[in-house]
């Protein structure tokens, strides 16, 4: 039997709670938070605030508060909601910051909170000697001051961007025990505002011949990759915005590529130059790292889309339940070949399936987040979520992916992700 409910479940119990508190005269703020089961309305029980610690604290409140700022942080007690960074020793400025995943609702990243992939250090551009070229095989090479792009008529949208290399522990013997964001959170999801670059290219008049464009980054690595023309032309954008204000230096300021629904590596940071060509470039991007070793032994190369994928947020590692009862099951889903179509939990490892709930609107390439309730009845579970997006593609059981990819996979990681509930309410990272 399944143990997802009808998401009203919610309403009623809602309701049921501050008609308790209005009788008690308590405010249930624990068990709010937990989601536990109704408080009876005589109790005060453990967490609860009485009248008299209420009323206090409204007095303690009534001062002039702090100075008001040029630019707004978050909350002080919110100091611990950060990217982790993971850094290589062995190469300056080569390493990852970590989207805090466990700790984010809704289906927007905080600019500051956005993941970070740099091969090189974060460049320090002047914007004012900054150009933009476009060169290589077009009937007219053009160049751009920030202020000559920023005329063009622009377009926003709404879309997740996902390192190839996200979520790779995965494919670790053992599963790894730590927190989502610290091992899915290479994605985050922005509102990107640019100039559509379909619109240069009629302009600079390619070569029929140009089938490949080289992008170059700033950076001092001149971090380089090659990306097909006709992705260009289809949905590429210069970016010059990100959640309504232009770019963080640490994500590609003044102007990044974003190339939507394909892996981060293309999206080319600090792009100060793309070239025309008729073949790759064959760059250590695409060649050393980036492609997959399939177990033919063969590596593929241009493996460009992220696959569907989907992860439960909450309940997950590092949380723990509480009290059994009814809980709601949250978590994100996305796919890199168009919208998130469906999404299905399961609290049995995977045996039976119902049906989430998708907050909408649902854009293409972009996250979805999606709810479930659930009634924890203080029993073992194993809790996963599976999507498929509108193009049929169903994000693989883990099994399913070693079938496909053996096991000298170590990018494009996309299973289905397992969390055990154990009888005491901790939950473990689990293989099911
Ligand atoms: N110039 C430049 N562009 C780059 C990179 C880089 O190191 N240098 N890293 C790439 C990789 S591997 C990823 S996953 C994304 C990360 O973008 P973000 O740091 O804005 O999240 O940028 C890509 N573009
Ligand atoms: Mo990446």
């Amino acid at each position: 039997m399944s143990t997802f409910l009808d998401r009203r479940v919610f309403l009623e119990h809602g309701l049921r709670l501050s008609l308790a508190t209005a009788a008690a005269g308590t405010l249930p703020l624990a068990q709010a938070q937990s989601l536990g089961e109704s408080p009876s309305a005589s109790k005060n029980r453990e967490g609860m605030q009485t009248e008299p610690q209420v009323n206090q604290f409204l007095a303690s409140q009534h001062k002039a508060g702090q100075a008001f700022s040029n630019y707004g942080m978050p909350s002080i007690h919110e100091n611990r909601v950060i990217r982790l960074i993971g850094s290589n020793r062995m190469v300056a400025g080569n390493g990852v910051s970590w989207t805090p995943l466990e700790s984010l609702e809704g289906i927007v990243t905080p600019t500051g909170l956005h993941f970070e992939r740099h091969h090189n250090g974060v460049p320090e551009v002047d914007p004012a000697r900054f150009a933009f070229t476009l060169h290589g095989r077009v009937a007219k090479p053009l160049r751009f001051d920030l202020a000559g792009l920023l005329r063009y008529p622009m377009q926003s949208r709404m879309l997740f961007l996902e390192c190839g290399g996200n979520s790779n522990a995965g494919w670790h013997e053992e599963p790894m025990q730590k927190p989502v964001g610290s091992f899915h959170g290479l994605v985050s999801c922005s509102e990107w505002t640019g100039v559509p670059l379909n619109y240069l290219l009629d302009e600079a008049g390619i070569d029929r011949k140009a089938t490949w464009a080289i992008a170059e980054g700033l950076d001092a690595a001149a971090t380089e990759v090659s990306i097909p023309v006709s992705k260009l032309r289809d949905d590429a954008l210069l970016a010059l915005y990100q959640n309504g204000e232009r770019l963080r230096a640490e994500n590609g300021y003044p102007l990044r590529l974003i190339l939507p629904g394909w892996e981060g590596v293309r999206q080319i940071k600090w792009l100060h130059r793309l070239e025309f060509t008729d073949q790759p470039v064959m760059s250590r991007n695409e060649t050393g790292e980036y492609t997959q070793l399939l177990p033919s032994g063969k590596a593929e190369q241009f493996d460009f889309v992220m696959g569907p994928k989907s992860l439960i947020t909450s309940p997950s590692y590092g949380q723990t339940l509480g009290s059994p009862g009814i809980f709601e099951v949250r978590g994100l889903a996305w796919s890199g070949h168009g919208s998130v179509a469906k999404v299905e939990v399961s609290a049995d490892g995977g045996k039976s399936w119902s049906t989430a709930h998708i907050d909408g609107p649902v854009m293409p390439k972009c996250f979805a987040r999606f709810r479930a309730a659930w009634k924890w009845e203080g029993k073992p579970a194993v809790l996963q979520s599976r999507v498929k997006d509108d193009q049929g593609n169903v994000q693989p059981t883990r099994a399913n992916l070693i079938a496909q990819r053996g096991r000298n996979g170590y990018f494009h990681y996309n299973a289905i992700v397992s969390w055990a509930v154990d009888s005491d309410g901790t939950v473990r990272h689990v293989y099911a």
